[in-house]
């Protein structure tokens, strides 16, 4: 065997993040290469008034502390990756999740695009690399990446992509493109 097979891949941390029913359980699961490990509950009549199904109506279960997989991207690297509940009230698993991360992707639903504020915010606050992953949920999406980016707020340099949470490749391209970011924004820092 010689030092190129030997050599380990090198493994990173990704977190899936993005308001309640974004789709980041639903991602996890498409890209994933292992069974995912879920954390999912049923959504019962108390989640009424709590949270809101509307446009995910067919929703019948909600994450409760996160989602858990594996994908490689080639054979010298493989991503962790870390579906986050959506719901606002488990926010205090969210700075265990996101330790020694590399980055995160924001899953946005632009008929509820006010729902990813909270984690834009979250990863802006703490210097963490983001793009967001606007799923498209049937070509529903109202706003197109550039509306989207302004409504949004976000800096020049974050990338805005077009996603459908249910499919593998489309689910990858989103992270290989967070990865090229972040190593872009790592080596501009390094000058
Ligand atoms: N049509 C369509 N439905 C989708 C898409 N992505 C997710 N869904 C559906 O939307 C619902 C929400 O998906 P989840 O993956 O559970 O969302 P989540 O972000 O993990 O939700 P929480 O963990 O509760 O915050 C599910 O019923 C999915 O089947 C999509 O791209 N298109
Ligand atoms: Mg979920």
């Amino acid at each position: 065997m010689d030092t190129e097979e030997r050599r380990a891949p090198v493994a990173l941390k990704v977190l899936v993040a993005g308001g309640f029913g974004a789709g980041k359980t639903t991602m996890v699961g498409a890209v994933s290469e292992i069974r995912v490990l879920q954390t999912e509950e049923m959504l019962t009549d108390a989640s009424v008034g709590t949270d809101d199904l509307s446009g995910v109506e067919a929703k019948t279960s909600t994450t409760v502390a996160m989602d858990f997989g594996r994908i490689t991207i080639d054979r010298d690297l493989v991503l962790y990756l870390f579906g986050t509940p959506g719901q606002d009230r488990f926010w205090f698993l969210w700075d265990e999740l996101a330790q020694g991360a590399l980055g995160a992707v924001v899953l946005a639903d632009t008929r509820r695009l006010a729902d990813c504020f909270p984690s834009i915010d979250y990863f802006e606050t703490r210097g963490l690399p983001f793009l967001v992953g606007v799923n498209c949920f049937d070509s529903e999406q109202k706003f197109s990446p550039a509306a989207v980016r302004v409504a949004l707020d976000l800096d020049d340099d974050v990338p805005v992509v077009l996603c459908d949470a249910r499919d593998r490749a489309s689910g990858k391209e989103l992270l290989i493109e967070l990865v090229e970011y972040v190593i872009k924004k790592n080596s501009a820092r390094r000058g």
